[in-house]
């Protein structure tokens, strides 16, 4: 392979030439030839699908060539590189990212006009990846976009699941789940690597076997399969640089099992040979609790093996040993879920590559960073002993020996205090002995980040105290941030347009702090102008949306009120129902003359309910029920309208955020590690109504109080309320709405029983009773604020000013600095 040596940068022109063209008649030539060649239809007869295709595959021309140069760069630099070990990325739609990214989306945009296809047309062909549950995987591939746009050396590294995140259908107002096989009609931005395929193994025993004098382990491993790479290239914004992300795949491996074929056998080894590709087959659906399934232990062991494999491989093609490893290797586990990784470098080191222990340990501490989502010890991953021991009995070998060092390295700081060493233990005893994976990315990573500063502070004195008393500098955190690309330039190209107007420049794309040039302006009745007409122009697109989806028409000139996220009890989807059952109930007993005061709402739901998760599927009928009753009540007309969106996900929120006014963040104090959804609003002009949670808390800082709406119990207020219990006083509004969905008023009185039960007797451990009043004076400012448009526009143009600090690129450089010690690396010309 004559890589390096084929032209050098003094031959850039040359080069350059050699590089595909973006003129609009090349790009016509190019996607008719892949209409013709690719597709295979007449480049006279094709339809809007066929279109897409071709057009998709343009782009990748583009992509793969930025792509391999990029790649080419790094290998000749070789700087430090970051690997970015995730179970989960939410990638949405590729094709507008990408052309915006390459900078060619108009020139496409104009070629396609010539041939009678309109680009937005085509782009809505696209499917959603959806490979991940909700806010974690959404953040790494937004963080992907902000890796590649600040030329960082980076790899994203994943599972490519045949089936993503289900679909949610609502029938008769109840969620089905129905199978997201996203594949079905190919996938346009992968590139299948045949050629880079590594055998992950499982199950087995492990032996002693004698080495140099001494005894060393040997892991006989009972199950091999083939991971092979799919790689998905990530262009940056304003520069060449694409990187990318790479999904493994499980094949049978070519290792075959000959006993069954002597056997006579054949058919039921091919059987076999096929129940290999069911490890990377589903993403699971629960973005709550681990359940210590032995499907999603395989899964984990099968990518991080895969990855470990090819970033060992990457690193030995241009180091003779594993002096460097550590200047050139940054590992990031994105929640527990890849820390297998931990144990499979040890393992690798010491039984393949034959490091010494205590050297393979000292790497180890130098390589691995942690970031948590989760703010609840209960959401924290425990293996069962038995489970991994099956599956990996080499790696649970490794994991107590890790522990028993750390166990006595602990006892000399700490002493004899068992009840501490026992919580502080990788392994827990009890009743099923496990491991928890918390622990052991604590004790082995360098860095333990959290997502949002009071996130990181909960970690500090609550979840991982022990931890943080005993190493505190290992602790720090980053708040999350969302991409300006896709949060702003793909999916809102008319604000986008007026911002850059208005700001003179389109820096503010890759500079995102430059939004906040838009403050001198907050005052000036011509963008106040503009502003609105943007807005309203969003919100007709999405009022088409929802009579297209529900049958439900609504008026462009109510407050659209939107929350959308994953349902939890936690995130109170159930406080917001029962506030628009309050507002209805105002409604109707009010007098006719009264109701000219009050301000028109759509209110808009939507998330999925994780399939084992029965609150929360309750949850969703409550609000269809309501949905049902108030908008067949022609009393109500368009002053209230309750819509509940189905099959939420990255497109749909692109198409709702930027028609929304007002959107909802009104977790519990204490339980949102960060939330990402309220950046994105922001961005786009929306006011936050919000409680003090999570990332909340910074926004406020940026914005100001004044610029939002917020309510409820504090944070530290939160644990005195709950012991209260039946004790703590609930308003009689709220007493009065819980009621009228438990006598049937919506219907359906059983099956609401139980949801109504968890707020009220003492069990109201969300506090939704407690928090109501402040909810409803909260949605009352909001109702002031929306009367007067020129305070409501001041204050939308204040928001998207104030989100600067919520871009992913503020957070990727904070990683990038402190936590994995990396530097960009710009692919020249
Ligand atoms: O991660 C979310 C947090 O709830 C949210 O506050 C935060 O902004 C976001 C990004 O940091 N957590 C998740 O999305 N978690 C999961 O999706 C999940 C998936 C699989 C699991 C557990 C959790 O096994």
């Amino acid at each position: 392979r004559g890589g390096e040596t084929r032209v050098g940068v003094e031959n850039m022109f040359g080069l350059m030439d050699r590089f595909l063209k973006s003129d609009p008649s090349s790009l016509q030539k190019d996607i008719l030839d892949h209409v013709e060649y690719t597709v295979a239809r007449s480049r006279f007869s094709f339809d809007d699908f066929e279109a897409y295709q071709a057009l998709a595959h343009s782009v990748r021309d583009r992509l793969i060539e930025r792509w391999h140069d990029t790649q080419l760069h790094f290998k000749k630099k070789d700087p430090k590189r970051i690997y970015f070990l995730s179970m989960e990325f939410l990638m949405g739609r590729s094709l507008s990212n990408s052309a915006i990214n390459l900078g060619i989306r108009d020139q496409y945009a104009d070629a396609l006009k010539e041939l009678g296809f309109e680009f937005e047309v085509l782009a809505e062909q696209e499917g959603d990846a959806a490979l991940g549950n909700g806010g974690l995987a959404r953040l790494s591939a937004c963080q992907m976009d902000s890796l590649a746009t600040m030329d960082y050396p980076a790899w994203g590294y994943g599972l490519r699941y045949q089936y993503g995140l289900f679909r949610q259908v609502i029938l008769d107002g109840y969620q089905h789940e129905q199978p997201d096989y996203w594949l079905n009609f190919g996938n346009p931005w992968e590139i299948e690597r045949v050629h880079v395929t590594y055998p992950v193994k499982f199950y087995g025993t492990v032996e002693d076997e004698n080495f140099n004098g001494g005894k060393r382990k040997v892991w006989l491993p009972g199950e091999t399969v083939e991971a092979v790479a799919y790689d998905n290239p990530i262009p940056g914004h304003g520069t060449r640089n694409t990187i990318t992300l790479r999904l493994w795949a499980a094949k049978p491996s070519d290792q075959i099992d000959m006993e069954s074929y002597n056997t006579g056998d054949y058919i039921n080894a091919v059987v076999n040979r096929q129940r290999a590709e069911t490890i990377s087959s589903v993403l699971f659906p629960d973005d709550r609790s681990y359940q210590g399934k032995e499907l999603r232990l395989k899964q984990q062991y099968f990518f991080v093996s895969a990855s470990l494999q090819d970033i060992i491989r990457r690193f030995k093609d241009s180091h003779s040993n594993f002096d460097d490893f550590h200047e050139k290797v940054a590992l990031q586990l994105n929640d527990t879920h890849p820390s297998l990784a931990i144990a499979e470098v040890m393992r690798v080191l010491v039984d393949e590559e034959h490091l010494d222990w205590n050297r393979a340990w000292d790497i180890v501490c130098k390589i691995f960073s942690f970031t948590t989502h989760t703010v609840l010890p209960e959401g924290l991953e425990k293996v069962p002993v038995d489970l991994l021991e099956s599956l990996l009995p080499r790696h649970l070998q490794i994991i107590y020996d890790i522990n028993f060092d750390y166990i006595e390295e602990l006892k000399k700081k700490i002493g004899l205090d068992y009840d501490r060493l026992s919580r502080m233990s990788i392994v827990e005893d009890g009743a099923i002995k496990s491991i928890r994976m918390a622990n052991l990315a604590i004790v082995c990573s360098h860095t333990v980040n959290g997502v949002s500063r009071v996130h990181s502070e909960l970690l500090k004195t609550r979840v991982f105290k022990d931890f943080y008393e005993l190493w505190p500098h290992k602790f720090d955190y980053k708040t999350n941030g969302v991409t300006q690309r896709r949060w702003i330039v793909v999916s809102n190209p008319s604000l986008s347009a007026l911002i850059s107007k208005w700001l003179g420049t389109e820096a503010w794309i890759r500079d995102v702090d430059l939004l906040a040039g838009l403050q001198e302006q907050a005052a000036n009745a011509d963008l106040h102008e503009e502003w609105r007409m943007v807005r309203k122009v969003n919100k007709m697109r999405l009022a088409e949306y929802i009579e297209a989806m529900s049958g439900v028409k609504v008026s462009v000139s109510a407050m659209f009120d939107v929350q959308i996220k994953r349902i939890h009890e936690y995130k109170r989807q159930l406080l917001n129902i029962l506030g628009i059952v309050h507002r209805y109930d105002c409604i109707k007993n009010m007098e006719k003359s009264d109701r000219t005061k009050v301000v028109p709402r759509v209110c808009i739901i939507g998330g999925k309910a994780a399939p084992g998760y029965e609150i929360a599927r309750k949850i969703i009928k409550l609000c269809n029920a309501v949905a049902e009753k108030i908008n067949n009540d022609p009393d109500v007309g368009d002053l209230l309208k309750l819509v509940f969106i189905p099959d939420y996900n990255v497109s749909v929120a692109e198409l709702v955020i930027p028609g929304a006014d007002l959107s909802q963040h009104i977790s519990t104090a204490g339980h949102e590690a960060s939330g990402t959804g309220s950046m994105k609003f922001l961005m786009n002009g929306c006011l936050l109504l919000a409680t003090e949670d999570g990332s909340t808390v910074e926004i406020i800082e940026e914005i100001g109080k004044d610029n939002m709406f917020l309510f409820g119990a504090k944070m530290h207020e939160v644990p005195a309320l709950r012991e209260k219990g039946p004790a703590l006083k609930v308003p009689l509004q709220f007493a009065r709405v819980v009621r009228m969905v438990r006598d049937g008023y919506f219907g359906f009185q059983d099956y609401f029983e139980s949801l109504c039960d968890k707020v009220e007797g003492g069990n109201d451990f969300y506090l939704l009773g407690y928090d109501f009043q402040s909810y409803l004076e909260a949605q009352a400012a909001a109702d002031k604020a929306f009367v007067d448009q020129e305070k409501w526009t001041r204050m939308s143009i204040l928001s998207t000013a104030g989100s600067g600090r919520f871009s992913s690129d503020r957070t990727i450089e904070e990683y990038a600095e402190k936590t994995w010690g990396i530097e960009p690396c710009r692919c020249p010309f």
